[in-house]
């Protein structure tokens, strides 16, 4: 079937355009009684690249092409696998059969692009080739956040219920995770036993499923899904500490913390993004009234105030609250978008202002650093998307230029460092700038949608009409 999406990428975007504005809008300021008062303003504002109308279309046109660059190597050299290795030119799969994780990734993108033939390689790739009745065991988030969340997202701009068939298949197969005496998801399902494995998860992995089996439920009808994520979600937040934190590590079975460290680093951010995430995309109140108890307590023991004005989020002790490192990564990166999509537009602002401190630092930004030494204790870089994405929903918000001049040198620098004749690779060391032979199917999925997004005018899609999932696939409530 040749949808009319796919024949027409702009008129995917008026797919997008045409629906109402129907999320609830930004709540105000959610910061908590007792919070400490931010300070005045972001520390410090560094100079960063001018960036008008025009300049910011160049910038779009200079995204698609690298988007373009990097598919066309993969379908030369990875074509039905799940990467492409940029370097050797070698495919990458995740398990014994490939689940075409880059073209379920690059669909959503490549039409919101109007990459029009790139798009209908992607679906023909994956309406042709995928199927899910697999002998093989999965990491149940991963392929949540990134085939489920794609494949929803691409049905609802394509209409094509081949997808959805596919999305509900899947979901199906990977059911049997929230079949613990908790509630809480195994980590890991065979995806043709049901045979599920995997007890010390994460918020993240535990909290971060309800966009997507939420929507799946909503499309399909069954009501089942939404029940059985949503109950992870909340089996989570139910274990927070005294003063509403929660830790890194869980028991599914026992729900007891293995790890007490306290952050909005990898492991537990997500869980923080679907909080506020699930009351927007299905009004759910009892998520607005989660997020609510949530984000005070993050700000009241999490971030921390450096050199006089900068802010920074750190580590602590969920129990006790006491600050156990200074470390902040590419993955916390994230938080300035996530406080902005919750109303705390000062805050949001002085956070981005660090991480372009922290991408400055070495011209791009590292894994993890510790920002009181302002040292890398993580040293690679995965082409990851989340200080972009904050960018992008700094921009929306305040129609700061400043936004689209700090995207313009972190594009700048991503080409000039990570660009390889094949795709783009990941870094080992942002230090040297030695590469590594890994492009992560995120890149296609969120690093280029949300560059391109931060350019591209805001016709070029209805912010208020969807949510993103996690992996930057755009959910739209119509319901
Ligand atoms: C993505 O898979 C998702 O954004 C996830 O929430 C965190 N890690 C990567 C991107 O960095």
């Amino acid at each position: 079937m040749m949808n009319r999406a796919l024949r027409n990428a702009p008129l995917a975007a008026a797919l997008l355009l045409a629906l109402s504005a129907c999320t609830p809008s930004p709540p105000a300021s959610t910061a908590a009684p007792g919070d400490a008062a931010p300070a005045a303003g972001p520390a410090a504002a560094a100079d960063v690249p001018a960036v008008d109308d025009a300049e910011a279309a160049r910038m779009a046109e200079q995204v698609r092409e690298a988007t373009r660059h990097a598919w066309q190597g993969y379908m030369q050299y990875a074509r039905g696998h799940d990467d492409l290795k940029p370097i050797s030119g070698q495919p990458r799969d995740w398990y014994p059969v490939p689940l075409l994780m880059s073209p379920v990734d690059a669909l959503d993108t490549l039409l919101l692009l109007g990459l029009d033939k790139e798009a209908n390689e992607a679906r023909e790739l994956i309406v042709g080739q995928l199927s899910f009745d697999q002998d093989i065991e999965v990491q149940n988030f991963e392929v949540t956040i990134r085939l489920l969340g794609g494949l929803l997202s691409a049905y609802q701009m394509t209409d094509d219920p081949r997808l959805l068939a596919l999305a509900d298949d899947l979901g199906t197969r990977l059911s049997p995770v929230f079949d613990s005496p908790t509630g809480l998801p195994y980590t890991h399902v065979n995806l043709r036993t049901g045979k599920t494995r995997g007890t010390i998860s994460n918020p993240a992995e535990t909290g971060t499923l309800l966009l997507e089996f939420g929507t799946l439920a909503r499309l399909t009808g069954k009501q089942a899904y939404y029940d059985k994520a949503k109950r992870a979600l909340v089996e989570t937040y139910k274990r927070r500490s005294k003063i509403g934190l929660v830790g890194l590590n869980i028991n599914v079975e026992t729900g007891e913390w293995t790890n007490k460290d306290a952050s909005i680093a990898g492991g537990i951010d997500s869980y923080y993004e679907y909080l506020l995430k699930c009351w927007k995309l299905f009004g759910d109140e009892d998520c607005r009234r989660m997020w609510e108890d949530s984000i005070g307590p993050l700000n009241q023991y999490l971030a921390d105030d450096v050199r006089g004005g900068e802010l920074w989020y750190g580590h602590a002790d969920m129990d006790s609250g006491a600050r156990t490192s200074t470390t902040y990564g590419a993955l916390d990166a994230f938080m300035p978008g996530l406080l902005a999509l919750g109303g705390d537009l000062e805050r949001a602002r002085r956070l981005q202002e660090s991480n372009l401190k922290m991408w400055r630092l070495h011209g791009i930004e590292p894994e993890s650093l510790d920002y009181a030494a302002m040292q890398v204790r993580s040293p690679g870089y995965a082409l990851r998307p989340e200080i972009v994405e904050s960018a992008y929903y700094l921009h929306h918000y305040t129609g700061d230029a400043r936004y689209r001049g700090m995207g313009k040198e972190f594009f700048d620098d991503f080409v000039k460092y990570t660009r390889t004749e094949h795709g783009f690779s990941a870094l080992k060391d942002v230090r040297s700038k030695e590469k590594d032979d890994s492009m992560e199917s995120f890149l296609f999925a969120e690093t280029f949608k949300y560059y391109y997004l931060l350019f591209a005018p805001a016709t070029a899609l209805d912010f208020d009409g969807v949510v993103f999932n996690t992996e930057a696939h755009p959910l739209r409530r119509t319901w």
